[in-house]
């Protein structure tokens, strides 16, 4: 098998570089060790920022967010049984974010790839990339109980944190940029309309809860835990009354409680590699970065990187010129180091860390205050939350 660019993986990274490689008339096959409904149904991020929807929309990729995405101008902060609303638009000359699930861009991508775009193979793991710094790089595979070899003038690892694209790039040349962080979120879906009609992060004594939705009739909801609780020593009871606890507010606000249909632990890390390049194999999306969900980030950093990567091969067949391929690693970087940040300061300002002093909690409490009475403030958080320029 031979094609010009090499694809690993389809979650969302993967199959929008797939769809934006044929929209150029650049031709790419797309390995995915999964099967279809395992990548349709995994429940991940839910907030798409302001610039991951133009893109979208332009790829032709974007009718049914359209019809069916909820379009969110604010988000509300919850601490000190207070609460304050961060508006988008005002704050940042119109800038929105849209709620429409991981789950359905993926379903919408996978749809037009497999009408109108190149071969998308599921249950087809890629093994190894090989010749990266040659230019002819290869992916060996294992689809169909046999063993076989992609051969590509470009390969880009989309394959998610635990993939095999980052372990091609030598340790020599490698630099890794981590940390870890002793809880994680508890997530639930329920089947109850959601409680607010904007998303409410709450920072609380005992921890911090998110309250999201996935449509008018779903919620989202995730708690603070420990990072090695199981998620099934949690009753339905149990969450609720938590979430409860941690979103109470002074005025009438009340939590409305529906049947749980899905529960899990997500562990919290930030983690950069770099470089994202090695010769011909690029990393692109959780590959090579990611973030604490707390700034809702994930999806949109790894947009921006295969967003980057289509523009900088697209150059390159045009013009013979490889300088944005050459610099697509310093170009996306700078961008993830901001989401990194904004991550990061969203995470240690709501989490109730278990080494925390009383006057890191009052710290927490003065940041939060800062951006209920400040605008510089709040437009920077505002900025932040709908997203860094791509490119
Ligand atoms: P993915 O989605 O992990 O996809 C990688 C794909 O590669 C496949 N794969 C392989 N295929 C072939 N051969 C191999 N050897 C392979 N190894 C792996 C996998 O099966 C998979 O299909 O990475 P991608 O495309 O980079 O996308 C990244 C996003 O999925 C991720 O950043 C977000 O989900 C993070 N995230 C959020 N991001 C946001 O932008 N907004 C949010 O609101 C948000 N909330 C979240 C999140 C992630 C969460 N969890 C569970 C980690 C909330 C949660 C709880
Ligand atoms: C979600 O709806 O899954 C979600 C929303 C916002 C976040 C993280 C996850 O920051």
């Amino acid at each position: 098998m031979r094609t010009t660019v090499g694809i690993i993986g389809a979650g969302p990274a993967g199959l929008l570089l797939a769809r934006l490689l044929h929209n150029a008339g650049i031709d790419s096959v797309v390995l995915e060790s999964r099967d279809r409904a395992y990548v349709e149904h995994r429940q991940r991020a839910g907030i798409l920022e302001q610039g991951t929807v133009d893109v979208l929309r332009a790829a032709d990729a974007g009718e049914r967010m359209d019809r069916e995405g909820l379009r969110h101008d604010g988000i509300e902060l919850r601490f000190d049984r207070r609460r304050h609303r961060v508006d988008f638009p005002g704050l940042t000359g119109g800038r929105s974010v849209m709620v429409y699930a991981q789950t359905e861009v993926c379903k919408d991508l996978i749809a037009l790839q497999l009408k109108e775009g190149g071969p998308l193979l599921f249950e087809a793991e890629a093994l190894a990339v090989e010749g990266a710094e040659s230019d002819r790089p290869a992916v060996r595979f294992r689809h169909e109980g046999r063993e076989d070899v992609l051969e590509c003038d470009y390969v880009v690892g989309c394959d998610g944190f635990w993939g095999v694209s980052r372990k091609a790039i030598p340790a020599s040349l490698s630099r890794v940029f981590e940390r870890t962080y002793p809880f994680g979120w508890l997530g639930v879906l329920a089947d109850v309309a959601p409680s607010h009609d904007e998303l409410v992060y709450a920072r609380h004594e005992r921890g911090f809860a998110l309250l999201s939705m996935r449509s008018p009739s779903v919620s989202r909801l995730y708690l603070q835990v420990p990072a090695d609780t199981d998620a099934q020593a949690w009753s339905g009871e149990e969450i609720w009354e938590e979430l409860e606890r941690r979103l109470e507010t002074d005025d009438d606000w009340t939590l409305r409680r529906g049947p749980i249909t899905q529960k899990s632990v997500t562990p919290m890390r930030s983690y950069v590699h770099e470089p994202m390049r090695h010769g011909r194999l690029f990393l692109a999306g959780d590959a090579a970065h990611i973030v604490p969900p707390t700034g809702a980030k994930g999806l949109n950093l790894a947009v921006g990187d295969v967003v980057t990567f289509a523009q900088a091969l697209t150059h390159q067949q045009r013009t013979g010129s490889t300088e944005l391929l050459d610099a697509y690693s310093a170009t996306c970087l700078r961008r993830v180091w901001q989401a990194e940040r904004f991550s990061y300061d969203m995470t240690t300002m709501l989490h109730r860390h278990p080494d925390a002093t009383p006057f890191d909690e009052r710290l927490q409490l003065a940041r939060l205050d800062r951006i209920a009475s400040c605008r510089a403030a709040e437009t920077d958080l505002a900025e932040g939350y709908t997203g860094f320029p791509i490119g």
